[in-house]
């Protein structure tokens, strides 16, 4: 105590004589830092950023419901744990020893040709992750060192060719998570590789690395990261993608990617795997804005390495967490674990802004799992096995704000809310202010018992137990009389469609999960024909279509993502979360017309599009359809005649502005022609409504209908 006081006292003295001692200045540099506004949730998620159709329905296929994945660092720099030759110890990753040991190449080849992981036993790494709660599995296949633990025959610096080892450990451990069901991925280092003089380092600043790699690189060596892409890392993903059953790839410190790039990396995965997630590190930090112009190349956000939620937030996320301070096994020097608590926090509150855990483990060169790990990992399971349903299947914390005492979950339906208390208060009580529902019921998952509780408007008061019923979160179910944070799609469906809901064309569309799904978007043409096009596809796929008539070209992409935005809302009961199969669309007939006052009147009115604002309208149409729906198979529908005297329309129009889509549609071969016009012309005399109508009577709705059902199922037979 004396001394304390004492040395303050001395500091203190110090610092008003304006004379700080070394040490005081180096604690002052180290101050903490004002936290950079570029890090903050609120600046990197704008709410307006939406998942494509098809990420989000990847994400739905297992990864939303799983929560907790295991990732795994191993590889040659295991067997170091952090230090070589009594160098890089004071680093905070092992994974890292080459540059922080400044390893030359040379050196850690020697290295890499000793790894001997002997003990590795694919099955009871599996089973050992099941037995936690795991239910997904993430490994290193090559990290920044450029050494792969498949066998590759791209380069022989891999754990076949170049060990005594020589098996598989991604196949091995592919096939015994498989075996588990467990889902399984690989983390690819795509930009980085320390091996590769080419390839680029985490940033400008660090560049010099090469040179402690790779010592006898000339000075004015020119790297070219193109040369590295397309010789090692494209080709090692290529492999990856094609020999391995794959449900994730997680890309890494994406240095000097651009959209090119970016282009050929998840264009490679998709084309194999068209179900397989890749994360967003294909392109982002972890830290910097999140642009909408990438989302459509991956599938989910990974947020900062170690870094948990403090907020709720607007995408899918995933945290890539570590039961230490190294992702790579380490012993040498510092290596800081997390106590079982934090762990268990650091889970339960990333599930609660609305994401997964995926918890690291760095394995020992011999090839065991590390038992810190295990233990860690052990208590979380045990957690997990009584209190699952509060993780499993959630989905974020419906209410506004996080409360003091710890976080919630909910769960799909809305009807049930999971209160995880992780500060047990000393008051005896916790609130749950604004909840916007009745609660009907609340019992501890601990023990079944009823938990004590009221309500006054919308606030609900529980009053626990003197002692926690768990050492890191007592978890309270929440029954509520009317759902909350959901609402139902049919709801939104409703708001979308205004009036027309009651009509059958526009009526509220189920999504049966069993058939491809098919999307119409056109005018009132289209609309005559949707019912004969559903009865014909009747338990052959969902027809959907637009929730209104569908104008001019210019009004398409705001119309498509109004619908996109509110049956993909992340509160519905049932969101979009499926796939297009098939896209439909026209548009043509409200571009053509001539108005004036809003009034059809080809005689003093104006076109609505120019042939060219027309075609500029239409590509930008493509483009669209394209990032929305990547594997959707695209069917553009010709403008149907014109007949001599329509008010507002010229005869010969439908024709000259059909002429002008299909040369822009030229560009596009994948997009199939559905040549309505064609088709319509020869039976104008029987299917018109009236002389001088555009619209078609039952015989023509139905003869269309019938077409365009032909095509579609001929389109998805042909998928
Ligand atoms: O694989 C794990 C890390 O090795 C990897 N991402 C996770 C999932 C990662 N690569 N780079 N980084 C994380 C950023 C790290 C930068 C630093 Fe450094 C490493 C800071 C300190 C050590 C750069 C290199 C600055 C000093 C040395």
């Amino acid at each position: 105590m004396m001394r304390n006081r004492m040395t303050k006292t001395i500091l203190q003295l110090v610092i008003m004589a304006g004379m700080l001692p070394l040490q005081a200045q180096e604690a002052a540099k180290k101050a903490p830092k004002a936290p950079n506004p570029k890090h903050k949730f609120e600046y990197r998620f704008d709410d307006s950023l939406q998942q494509t159709a098809d990420s989000k329905a990847r994400q739905a296929l297992w990864f939303r419901d799983a929560k907790f994945g295991a990732f795994i660092h191993f590889g040659v720099y295991s067997t170091l744990e952090g230090e070589y030759k009594g160098r890089g110890s004071q680093h905070r990753y092992s994974e890292w020893i080459q540059i922080s040991g400044q390893i030359p190449a040379t050196e850690y080849h020697q290295v890499a040709a000793k790894f001997n992981p002997s003990e590795f036993d694919a099955d009871e790494w599996a089973t050992t992750f099941k037995d936690c709660g795991i239910r997904y599995v993430v490994i290193t296949s090559k990290h920044h060192d450029g050494f792969a633990l498949f066998k590759s025959m791209v380069s022989h610096y891999n754990i076949v060719d170049y060990t005594p080892f020589k098996r598989d450990i991604i196949k091995e451990l592919s096939e015994a998570c498989h075996r588990q069901g467990l889902k399984f991925g690989v983390y690819y280092s795509q930009a980085q590789d320390w091996d590769e003089p080419d390839a680029p380092l985490i940033s400008a600043a660090k560049e010099k690395f090469r040179w402690d790699v790779h010592p006898d690189l000339p000075k004015d060596f020119q790297p070219n990261m193109d040369r590295y892409i397309m010789n090692k890392s494209l080709p090692q993903v290529e492999e990856l993608v094609k020999n391995y059953e794959l449900d994730l790839i997680w890309f890494d410190t994406p240095a000097r990617m651009n959209m090119e790039r970016v282009k050929l990396f998840s264009n490679m995965v998709r084309a194999y795997r068209p179900n397989c997630l890749i994360n967003s590190r294909i392109i982002h930090s972890g830290k910097g804005k999140i642009e909408q112009q990438y989302l459509p190349y991956y599938d989910y956000v990974s947020i900062g390495d170690k870094e948990v939620p403090t907020k709720k937030l607007p995408l899918y996320v995933e945290s890539p967490d570590s039961v230490s301070s190294s992702f790579g096994y380490k012993t040498k020097g510092n290596c800081y674990y997390h106590t079982e608590e934090e762990m268990i926090h650091r889970f339960v509150h990333t599930v609660c802004a609305g994401g997964n855990a995926l918890i690291n483990n760095g394995p020992m060169g011999n090839g065991k799992l590390d038992p810190e790990a295990v233990r860690i990992y052990g208590a979380m399971g045990k957690w997990l096995k009584v209190n699952g349903e509060s993780i499993y299947g959630t989905v974020r914390n419906p209410l506004d704000e996080r409360p003091e005492w710890g976080d919630i979950s909910a769960s799909k339906d809305g009807k049930t809310l999971y209160l995880h208390i992780l500060e047990w208060p000393e008051s005896g009580t916790i609130t749950l202010n604004d909840l916007p529902a009745t609660a009907a019921s609340a019992v501890y998952l601990a023990t079944g018992q009823k938990a004590n509780f009221a309500q006054q408007g919308d606030i609900l008061k529980l009053t626990l137990p003197t002692q926690a019923l768990n050492q890191y979160d007592t978890v309270v179910k929440v029954l509520l009389k009317e759902p909350m944070g959901t609402e139902l799609a049919e709801n939104a469906w409703a708001k979308l469609a205004g009036k027309s809901v009651n009509r059958p064309e526009f009526a509220f569309i189920e999504n049966n999960p069993a058939i491809p799904n098919v999307l119409i978007y056109g005018d009132s043409i289209s609309i005559g024909y949707t019912q004969r096009v559903r009865e014909k596809l009747q338990d052959q796929a969902n027809v959907y279509r637009l929730y209104c008539n569908g104008g001019d070209s210019s009004s398409f992409i705001g119309k498509m993502t109004e619908m996109h935005t509110a049956m993909c809302a992340e509160n519905l009961d049932a969101p979009w979360t499926f796939k297009w199969n098939v896209i439909q669309f026209n548009v043509g007939l409200h571009d053509l017309k001539y108005l004036s006052s809003r009034k059809l009147d080809k005689e003093n009115g104006v076109q609505v599009s120019s042939l060219e604002v027309y075609k500029e309208n239409l590509r930008d149409i493509v483009a669209y359809l394209k990032k929305l729906a990547p594997n959707a198979k695209l069917i553009f529908a010709t403008t149907t005649p014109v007949p001599e005297g329509e008010p507002g329309r010229f005869a010969g129009d439908a024709a000259k502005y059909n002429e002008a889509a299909l040369e822009v549609l030229r560009d596009f071969p994948g997009i199939a022609i559905n040549d309505l016009f064609t088709f319509t012309k020869p039976n104008q005399p029987e299917w018109w409504t009236k002389p001088g109508n555009v619209h078609y009577n039952d015989a023509g709705k139905n003869a269309q209908g019938d077409e365009v059902a032909r095509l579609i199922r001929a389109t998805l037979s042909s998928r």
